[in-house]
């Protein structure tokens, strides 16, 4: 499957992880958009949001306890983040395997300007 996140869950594309389990990687992103943006992935290939089901209920509250997780042991717990989804073109989704951004580091704005 021709899928770079799958690529790195494999290990023939580096990445700098920061977590990983039997089910879940996350790793740092390589275009930061501040100052922590890690992105959090199962490592099933799961193209969009919209292909979850209830049979990956536990693996999606996995990934969100995960992202939990790293935010307290980067440091941003307290000061805040944000955990972003982007579905299909119109949020300008670029990879085709889900992700959940992890934002955090600086203040972020609203999410509606
Ligand atoms: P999205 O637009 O939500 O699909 O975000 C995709 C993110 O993936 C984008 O912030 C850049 C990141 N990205 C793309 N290719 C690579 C890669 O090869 N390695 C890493 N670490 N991140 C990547």
């Amino acid at each position: 499957m021709d899928c770079i996140f799958c690529k790195i869950v494999e290990g023939s594309i580096p990445s700098t992880k920061v977590f990983e389990n039997d089910r879940i990687v996350a790793f740092n992103d390589i275009q930061p958009a501040a100052p922590v943006h890690v992105l959090i992935i199962p490592k099933k290939h799961i193209p969009t949001m919209n292909d979850v089901t209830e049979e990956d209920d536990a693996l999606m509250a996995e990934i969100f306890a995960a992202g939990r997780q790293i935010a307290k042991e980067l440091g941003v717990d307290e000061s805040g983040y944000r955990l972003v989804n982007n579905c299909n073109p119109d949020s300008g989704q670029l990879v085709y395997h889900l992700h959940i951004h992890l934002l955090g580091g600086k203040p972020l704005g609203p999410l509606i300007g």
